[in-house]
């Protein structure tokens, strides 16, 4: 396991795929691992948006942004469960082929799981494993969808919300929600009519930064790179642990949301050091 520790912060792609199915299956192997993995220093960027809005696209033009500037590169695609037999995840992995061979960029795919999403736990506790590995990069796509916009603002350190021309109500619709949580607002696919419209709804809910992009032909792609790097982290990663022995995992994250009325941020698990028996 300490050798896995040092292949993973040496970025050697098979031990990270290796590694992060043993987070995700939560098997020991990979509880002890979490335990021993080193914090990392890259960014954690979350991409999220409604269905469709170019999030893979943008994760997509980002990455090839990323290894022109010399940067490393982890990509971490969530997907609901409830989406996985449409193919989206196909869908991604087909578009990211290009960056395949490339041992700069590391592209992982998931589902969430359990109830309530379950995004903070696995997800969560992936992320850790490839900031672990000391990307300059993680970028972290989630579907906006339910809750798991939220929770993905407690994982990231810099959350970005794609929305896209034409959504007019809509971004009515999600103000309660996700537009609370956005460090910076794109609107892609800026080829569209309607780019005005959707700027102005945004503008009157917010002050941060909103980005043009058309992610399929690399425009704005560098200006949002560019924001995404100026924008103050959130210590999501950086933050005191509140931690606690417990039985469950589960029970006690409940109680803790219940308790605090949020969503759990970074989960890291630490191996007991109680000796067997006592
Ligand atoms: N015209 C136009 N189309 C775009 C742009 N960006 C993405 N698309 C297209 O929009 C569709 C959806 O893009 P994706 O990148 O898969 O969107 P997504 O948000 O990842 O979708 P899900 O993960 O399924 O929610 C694809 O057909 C893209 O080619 C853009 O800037 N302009
Ligand atoms: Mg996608």
């Amino acid at each position: 396991m300490i050798d896995w520790v040092e292949r993973i912060r040496q970025r050697d792609l098979r031990a990270l795929a290796r590694a992060a199915t043993a987070i995700e299956n939560g098997t020991p192997e990979g509880l002890a691992l979490l335990a021993d993995l080193p914090a990392g220093k890259g960014l954690v960027v979350g991409i999220t948006g409604p269905p469709g809005a170019g999030k893979s696209s943008l994760v997509d033009a980002l990455t090839s942004e990323i290894r022109r500037r010399g940067q490393t590169v982890a990509i971490l695609a969530i997907d609901p469960s409830s989406r996985r037999t449409g193919g989206a995840i196909l869908g991604d992995r087909i578009r990211m082929q290009h960056h395949h061979g490339d041992g700069g960029v590391f592209i992982r795919s998931m589902a969430t799981r359990g109830a309530g999403g379950g995004l903070s736990q696995a997800a969560g506790n992936v992320a850790r494993l490839l900031r672990a590995a000391d990307f300059d990069f993680v970028l972290i796509e989630t579907v906006g969808v339910g809750q798991d916009e939220i929770e993905i603002a407690g994982l990231a350190e810099v959350t970005v919300l794609v929305l896209v021309p034409g959504m007019g109500d809509d971004v009515q619709a999600i103000k309660s929600g996700i537009m609370e949580i956005a460090d910076i607002y794109v609107i892609n696919k800026a080829d569209r009519d309607g780019v005005e419209r959707v700027e102005r709804d945004i503008r009157g809910e917010t002050e941060a930064p909103i980005l043009r992009t058309v992610a399929i032909a690399g425009t704005g792609i560098p200006e949002l790179l560019d924001a995404v790097v100026t924008t103050p982290r959130k210590n999501a990663f950086a933050a005191d642990p509140v931690s606690r022995a417990v039985q469950s995992l589960q029970a006690a994250l409940r109680s803790y949301e219940a308790a605090l009325g949020l969503p759990p941020g970074a989960l890291m698990v630490v191996r007991s050091s109680v000796p067997d028996g006592e």
